[in-house]
């Protein structure tokens, strides 16, 4: 079987961890590397946390490059209320003591688009901010880029204001830039993150796996649970986790391709994704929108490859 390559780009984050130890597990999965941008918590933060979960997972083959500390035109909006002051809640996990890479995240994007020949898959799990620089940097990427899975978006809903989800709020422009560019993407917006969870019971079962790595999503799914959600109190939101399940299993969701325009003004819908669900702009379909997702499929996904730590 051909491995797919890909890599991560994230801002680890709560619910970016238990994404990328799925990746990381995943046979079909060739990970390129991971790249980080400011986010959830400021890019020191993303960066260190992203280097420790790859040493939990025990790889040493994955490398992380570095990318913007802020959003392409603003100054960074932080989601440290929900992910703790360093992104992981109130865990610590076991410091990495790798170095990075050295290269900005941006130029090794373009270099390993290059490399894999129109292969190349990117997950997207945090603000879009260095797709769309290496985009604006290096015109010739766009058909090196197989395609774009990227957490992000909404039709009619938000996480940060009624408007946005956190990852296009962050950064509008350079959602624009992706979605524009003519790359495949796929959007896994909050109409299918927020009824994806982990319940109590469920989670139990992850922590009965007894790995170091399922106490580590157990204990950061329940510091998800254990705060007040607006949005589904009855478990933990598996909103980056469910745009990695799509790569490694795309029948978990369906989707529909739209026209998505982003709000980049700075008024009340900042951020917003504007899904021309009925043709309306009359405007070519740009992006692929999840519409409904398999919660049993995407659960069975999630405990196996969790039980692959198990047997390491
Ligand atoms: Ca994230």
């Amino acid at each position: 079987m051909n491995k797919i390559p890909i890599i991560i780009d994230t801002d680890p984050g709560v619910d970016d961890t238990t994404a990328i130890v799925m990746c990381m597990a995943s046979e079909k999965l060739d990970i390129q590397g991971v790249t980080t941008v400011g986010g959830n918590v400021e890019l020191v933060h993303t960066s260190n946390n992203a280097r420790d979960i790859i040493k939990l997972t025990g790889r040493t083959d994955v490398m992380v490059a570095k990318g913007e500390s802020k959003p392409l035109e603003r100054e960074l909006v932080s989601a440290a209320h929900i992910h703790g002051e360093k992104g992981m809640g109130i865990l610590e996990l076991e410091k990495s003591k790798k170095s990075f890479l050295e290269e900005h995240a941006s130029e090794f994007i373009y270099k390993t688009a290059r490399n894999n020949k129109g292969e190349l898959r990117i997950l997207t799990i945090g603000p879009l901010t260095n797709i769309a620089m290496a985009i604006q940097k290096h015109k010739d990427i766009i058909p090196m880029i197989h395609s774009i899975v990227s957490m992000g978006g909404a039709m009619g809903v938000g996480n940060v204001t009624p408007a946005a989800e956190y990852n296009i709020y962050a950064d509008p422009e350079a959602a624009k830039i992706v979605f524009d560019s003519g790359i495949v993407v796929t959007i896994v917006g909050l109409d299918v993150t927020i009824p994806t969870i982990v319940n109590r019971e469920q989670n139990k079962v992850i922590r009965s796996m007894g790995s170091k790595v399922s106490k580590v999503v157990a204990d950061l799914n329940d510091y998800q649970m254990d705060k007040e959600s607006p949005y589904n109190p009855a478990g933990a939101i598996m909103h980056d986790p469910l745009a990695a399940a799509y790569i490694i299993d795309p029948t978990i969701l369906k989707t529909e391709k739209y026209y998505v325009n982003v709000v980049c003004d700075n008024g009340l819908a900042r951020g917003m994704t504007l899904v021309d669900k009925y043709r309306l702009s009359k405007k070519e379909p740009n992006v692929y929108v999840a519409m409904e997702a398999n919660n049993e499929k995407f659960i069975a996904l999630l405990f196996g490859l969790l039980h692959t730590y198990c047997e390491k």
